[in-house]
């Protein structure tokens, strides 16, 4: 089937290649855990990746039997995640298992759970399809640290009761980003916002005059450090994703004598059209 939506990342090793994890979601789980593996910069990083693929992205904090309070921990991951929903659950005591179910996992949809290793995505998963007979394997974290021990190897597609389709993943050690398509945008609405009252459509939102996201820092109704960690997740995705993987951009970029010879226009600053 032709590719609806993809969740990808940059495959690990020097080269620049794309590893699709999984195609034609409906739904992405990004999974933590609420034992020591919780890491709030990496659920941003994972939801800019989420936002990218055309899913829509679902932060589920699983064991929350192991946590003291897990609603200031959802709190804080909100305040992460503008508009993106945010579920608390735990395979021990089956907390908000049902609401898995009953929102996500419809007939005809195609769920993916992801997330770093033993986070509790294939228990999850073995929760919402009630299978013993062929379960997903899983295995015990690491004592000192909640590490996870890969146990899932491959990717997987298994069928619910309700007939959803879901995807269990290994754990992933890194997501590095590997696509431009806006979801960086999607992850910080407020600076989108922002940014698109910035008198320079290209505003690196620095000195430029007319900077409206450096007049709402001053003010204080944007966060400095939400926009330290926009600036951050976009300066690697400035480095690491060619110009030619970017939305709208030429297959190659003119060559300086083709500019110079006036065939192509120097790229100039434009003002924003009212
Ligand atoms: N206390 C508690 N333990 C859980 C919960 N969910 C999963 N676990 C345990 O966490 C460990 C790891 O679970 P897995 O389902 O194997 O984790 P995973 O995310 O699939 O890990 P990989 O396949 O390695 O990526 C297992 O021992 C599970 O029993 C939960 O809600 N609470
Ligand atoms: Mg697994
Ligand atoms: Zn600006």
């Amino acid at each position: 089937m032709p590719r609806r939506t993809k969740f990808s990342r940059r495959a690990s090793g020097s080269e620049e290649i794309e590893q699709i994890v999984a195609a034609n979601l409906d739904t992405v789980f990004l999974v933590s855990g609420l034992d020591r593996n919780f890491n709030p910069k990496r659920i941003q990083r994972f939801l800019v990746a989420a936002h990218d693929s055309g899913a829509t992205p679902v932060i589920v904090l699983n064991k929350s039997d192991l946590c003291d309070d897990a609603e200031e921990v959802r709190q804080e991951v909100e305040a992460l995640a503008p508009g993106v929903a945010v579920l608390i659950t735990s395979t021990a005591t089956r907390k908000g298992l049902k609401a898995l179910t009953s929102t996500y996992a419809l007939a005809g949809k195609t769920l993916a759970f992801i997330g770093s290793s033993g986070v509790g995505k294939s228990s999850l998963i073995n929760a919402l399809v009630r299978d013993p007979e062929a379960p997903l394997p899983t295995a015990e974290v690491r004592e000192k640290d909640s590490k996870g021990r890969h146990t899932t190897t491959r990717r997987e597609l298994v069928q619910t009761p309700s007939g959803a389709l879901v995807i269990d993943t290994p754990g992933m050690r890194e997501l590095q980003l590997w696509g431009a398509d806006g979801g960086l945008e999607e992850a910080f609405p407020e600076i989108r916002e922002l940014a698109l009252r910035c008198r320079f459509t290209d505003c690196g939102h620095t000195n430029e005059p007319g900077c409206a996201v450096s007049v709402a820092l001053a003010s204080g109704e944007l966060q400095r450090a939400r926009f330290e960690a926009f600036g951050k997740l976009k300066a690697e995705q400035d480095a690491k994703v060619p110009r030619e993987r970017r939305p709208g951009a030429l297959a190659s970029k003119p060559s300086w004598k083709a500019k110079s010879e006036g065939k192509i226009p120097f790229r100039h600053r434009q003002w924003r059209e009212d």
